[in-house]
């Protein structure tokens, strides 16, 4: 078997609501499919998790685009007819960074693989359940109000999410905690401050103690290694890192010089299912509990991310919510909460393919590649 062609699908699909940030606002997310087939006839996917602009990392779908067409293509060309994804994995690293186009490209390749093995990628990663436990991500009220906020998270609480990730910055977090917290006194909380803290805020964020959370997550640069040390050591709440995390080495790293004590694994930002599952492993080694991550994914990467998150180490709910939560019509047939869980796709490869009609009606532009 060999891949014979890829071909990008970008399409624009309104979010239910828009998605703030400390870093920016979402409303309409610029998805991109990637669709790799097989002389066989065999296509799978993969999903680029850019965002529109450079305001999460440097990537943004446009250069993830041209890194896919004109840097990532060519490198792929000596392993498209390799049955090893790791030697697909190895062949990418003549490209430094980039780890979405990466993550796009051989999660296309690995599907067609396991979509011929007739296995899962639950399967293959390693899968320990068959259900997953769900979070929710919530947004800064773009009006910022506290009212709008209690609205939003009392949806997600009447569906049975079973944790709430508040996002945070500064001007927007004792508040909104304190409202959150009182209405829900018991049901896990976290927070998410996308970077937007300095090292200076440690006792500013201690005093968020008080309301019994999870975690913080990402609350300094990305590169304050140091940073993150003196925060997880002013605040009982644990800290846990995403930006941070580029790699099993980083993961390693933050773990041992006690940076985080818990991670989030997005596979868009670690360059492949192969290096979370091996993130996944080290943070076991050292105790950590992990929990998949999330980019506002389509049914296809949320598919992907879901078999991901039953792997065992996965101990705490992950930002893995149902279709409805972003998007009125998803690509896929949507998932749906199931007493705070959804299933773990059981179908061949990443185990569902992207609806054609509604594939073509919310495609923008796509361009054909053969290797
Ligand atoms: O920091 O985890 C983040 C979405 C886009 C970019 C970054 C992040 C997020 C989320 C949403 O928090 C997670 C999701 O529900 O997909
Ligand atoms: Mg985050």
């Amino acid at each position: 078997m060999r891949i014979e062609r890829f071909r990008i699908h970008r399409l624009n699909i309104p979010l239910v609501r828009p998605f703030r940030t400390s870093f920016g606002t979402e409303r309409v997310r610029d998805v991109i499919l990637v669709e790799a087939t097989s002389d066989n006839g065999i296509s799978g996917w993969g999903e680029c998790v850019t965002m529109s602009w450079p305001g999460y990392s440097y990537e943004y779908g446009d250069n993830a685009i041209d890194v896919m067409t004109h840097h990532l293509l060519p490198a792929l060309r000596e392993v498209s007819d390799s049955d090893d994804p790791f030697a697909v994995r190895a062949a990418m690293e003549v490209v430094a960074g980039h780890p979405m186009a990466k993550n796009a490209m051989s999660t296309a390749m690995l599907d067609v693989w396991l979509r011929e093995r007739g296995e899962s990628l639950g399967e293959y990663l390693g899968a320990a359940r068959t259900h997953v436990d769900c979070g929710v991500s919530v947004g800064i009220p773009v009006t910022e109000s506290i009212g709008e906020l209690l609205a939003e998270v009392g949806g997600y609480v009447d569906e049975g999410y079973r944790r709430i990730k508040l996002k945070i910055q500064p001007g927007w977090d004792i508040e909104p905690i304190r409202a959150v917290r009182q209405a829900w006194p018991t049901i896990p909380l976290q927070t998410d401050a996308n970077q937007a803290y300095e090292r200076s805020d440690a006792s500013h964020l201690a005093s968020l103690d008080q309301f019994d959370l999870l975690l913080h997550e990402q609350p300094l640069e990305q590169d304050d290694w140091y940073g993150h040390v003196l925060m997880s050591q002013a605040c009982q709440t644990p800290i846990c890192l995403d930006e941070s995390i580029h790699s099993v080495m980083s993961a390693d790293s933050a773990l041992q010089f006690g940076a985080c004590s818990i991670i989030n694994i997005k596979p868009g930002r670690v360059g492949s299912y192969l290096t979370a599952k091996e993130i996944h492993d080290v943070s076991r080694d050292r105790g950590a509990p992990v929990w998949a991550g999330g980019m506002l994914e389509t049914g296809i990467g949320r598919a992907a991310n879901v078999a991901l998150a039953a792997l065992p180490g996965f101990t705490l709910p992950g930002d893995t919510s149902g279709s409805n939560r972003y998007y009125e019509v998803d690509v896929t047939e949507p998932f749906v909460l199931q007493d705070g869980q959804l299933p773990v796709p059981t179908g061949p490869g990443i185990g569902v393919d992207p609806i054609p009609e509604v594939l073509r009606d919310m495609t923008v532009w796509s361009t054909d590649l053969s290797i």
